[in-house]
């Protein structure tokens, strides 16, 4: 028997009423999480849920923990260590400095055979003090916590009636090494290692290494995230591009003041670069955990929606990793339509799931799909099960150094062949909830009234609000989204954002299909669905906006 521990306090507490974890964890101004105790009773939650699923009285084994290294992270840790140790936690695995990018913790649970994770993270949003901080919380396949998780994550936040907390000192996140608090392991482990050995057993390095030797140039923006010191190991070291290949390479607490959003208005000193005289063969950059990315080429915007397909159409082809083909695909609802063209051509299943990665891991989990993607500049595969941005460089790289040939080669290549979805997010932010709810609710309303009637020049042949149901475990997902298809192949998405920390941001998306004009100026071709959208939300009358405030 070990003896009683006596420096555990259980302290009480009385819940929050708002900590239903969004479409990837809990996220709110940092300035909420700072506030005792808002992180610790949700930390509590998790803890609570996992004991209640693993079954009462069993202890928790691993838990790996980790976060993009904003404002608060290192704080969230050592608070997070302290309840794990309390709650007797049998060993925790955190990322040197507190670090681990979204993709790298679920490399970490998956070959560890961790119970699951805590990633301290707002993803995309910035940090500091007066911006965003966030925790979510993924499961034993190394993904995002399902609904049915998160679900009993926030019944756990409404009923607490106290924490526990171990009065431990501060573990020293900057040496690898194990420290014993009480009779929790907690063990600080390399955060690049486990994720780069995935990525070396499902790429060609040698390949890669040559096609730099040979000068091929990549310029990729860490926008001073997480992904800075992974960029430099796996492009610079391993690879051997360059010094200088990547550029805001520290993570920062503040990103620098920045969105470290990988986007056009958010990269847009990458986007010019890339628009320069002698720019480089591929520009790249990640979000701040590292899950996101945008790839460039000379002047050119690849869309997340073209590099899903495109990825899809030369995987078998170029990446040994999947030289036995694809089990099949999977977009979410609204990211464009061009990957099912290309599954339909490879004759595999394309799976079309709500938006948020956690919808993904029961079809890769049942060995249905291999590779998924978002229009949110999101794409990743089997190997992990989450988003994976380093990984989406990696097949362009070898995309480009396998067929030699340019990024806008094999874009026009793809468009001439499957013709082109043009595609484009209006973001709508910081709007009043309960208007942007109500708008909505009206047009939920009309939608049986759509069919047959004309929308900006083509007939409306379905109208409805998405809901879905998991093939693999039959779960439903109802609410996720409106959406209005057209005859010609064309649609318009409107959904909510669930990510927000600051009143509703409305996602409007536009697709427009085009069999043979592949060239045609985007806002040309969308106008008509934009417009078409705009009356039918009556944005400017319930929300007072008329026009959207990114566009992406
Ligand atoms: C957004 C995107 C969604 C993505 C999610 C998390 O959600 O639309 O596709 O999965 O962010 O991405 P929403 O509910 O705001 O539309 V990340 O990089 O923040 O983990
Ligand atoms: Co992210």
């Amino acid at each position: 028997m070990t003896p009683p521990t006596t420096n555990i306090r259980t302290i009480p507490t009385t819940p929050f009423p708002d900590q239903r974890p969004g479409t990837s964890g809990l996220r709110k101004k940092t300035r909420v999480f700072m506030q005792e105790p808002y992180l610790e009773n949700f930390v509590q939650a998790v803890l609570n849920t996992v004991q209640e699923h693993a079954g009462a009285g069993l202890p928790v084994r691993i838990l790996v923990l980790g976060g993009d290294g904003r404002y608060y992270n290192r704080t969230a840790i050592q608070k997070t260590l302290r309840i794990a140790a309390a709650n007797k936690v049998g060993e925790v695995l955190v990322g040197r400095d507190g670090l681990l990018s979204t993709p790298a913790m679920s490399a970490v649970i998956r070959r560890r055979k961790a119970l699951g994770g805590l990633l301290l993270s707002a993803s995309h949003n910035p940090g500091g003090p007066d911006a965003d901080f966030g925790i979510k919380y993924n499961v034993s396949n190394g993904g995002p916590a399902p609904e049915g998780v998160t679900e009993r994550i926030f019944e756990q936040t409404k009923q607490l009636a106290s924490y526990r907390i171990a009065d431990v000192p501060d573990v020293d996140l900057g040496r690898e090494g194990t420290t014993v608090l009480n009779e929790t392991k907690v063990t600080v482990i390399d955060p690049l290692e486990d994720y780069t050995s995935i990525l070396e057993s499902l790429f060609d390095f040698d390949a890669l290494r040559e096609n730099f030797e040979h000068g091929f140039r990549l310029v990729f923006d860490a926008m001073n995230g997480v992904t800075g010191p992974y960029g430099r190991h796996i492009f610079e070291r391993c690879l051997g591009a360059p010094a200088g290949t990547v550029i805001r390479g520290s993570p920062l607490e503040d990103f620098g003041g920045h969105h470290p959003d990988p986007n056009l208005v958010h990269a847009a000193e990458l986007v010019a670069r890339m628009g320069e005289a002698g720019a480089p063969d591929l520009g790249a950059a990640c979000d701040g955990d590292g899950d996101r990315n945008i790839i460039l080429g000379r002047n050119l915007f690849v869309t997340p929606g073209d590099s899903l397909a495109i990825v899809t159409e030369y995987a078998a082809q170029c990446i040994p990793g999947y030289r036995g083909g694809l089990a099949g695909v999977a977009r979410s609802m609204p990211t464009s339509m061009a990957v099912d063209r290309v599954a339909q051509a490879l004759a595999i299943p394309c799976y079309e799931t709500p938006t948020g990665w956690k919808f993904f891991g029961n079809l890769m989990d049942a060995g249905r799909c291999t590779i998924c993607g978002e229009e949110s500049f999101g794409t990743g595969s089997d190997h992990v099960r989450e988003k994976d941005g380093l990984w989406a460089v990696l097949c362009w790289l070898s995309i480009l150094a396998s067929t030699g040939r340019s990024v806008e080669e094999i874009v026009q290549a793809h468009w001439r062949r499957f013709g082109r979805s043009y595609f484009q997010r209006h973001d709508y932010e910081g709007l009043d909830g309960t208007k942007a709810e109500e708008m909505l609710a009206v047009l939920r309303e009309k939608l049986r009234t759509l069919e047959g009637t004309l929308l900006g020049g083509s007939r409306v042949v379905r109208a409805d609000d998405f809901c879905y149901t998991d093939p693999v475990d039959g779960s439903v997902s109802a609410g996720q989204g409106i959406r209005i298809m057209l005859a010609d192949g064309s649609r318009v998405v409107a959904r909510l954002s669930g990510t927000g920390t600051e009143g509703a941001t409305l996602r409007v998306y536009l697709e427009c299909y085009r069999k043979d004009a592949v060239d045609e100026p985007i806002e040309r071709v969308l106008s008509p669905l934009a417009g078409a959208a705009n009356e039918l939300l009556h944005v400017q009358q319930y929300c007072g906006v008329s026009e959207p405030t990114v566009i992406t």
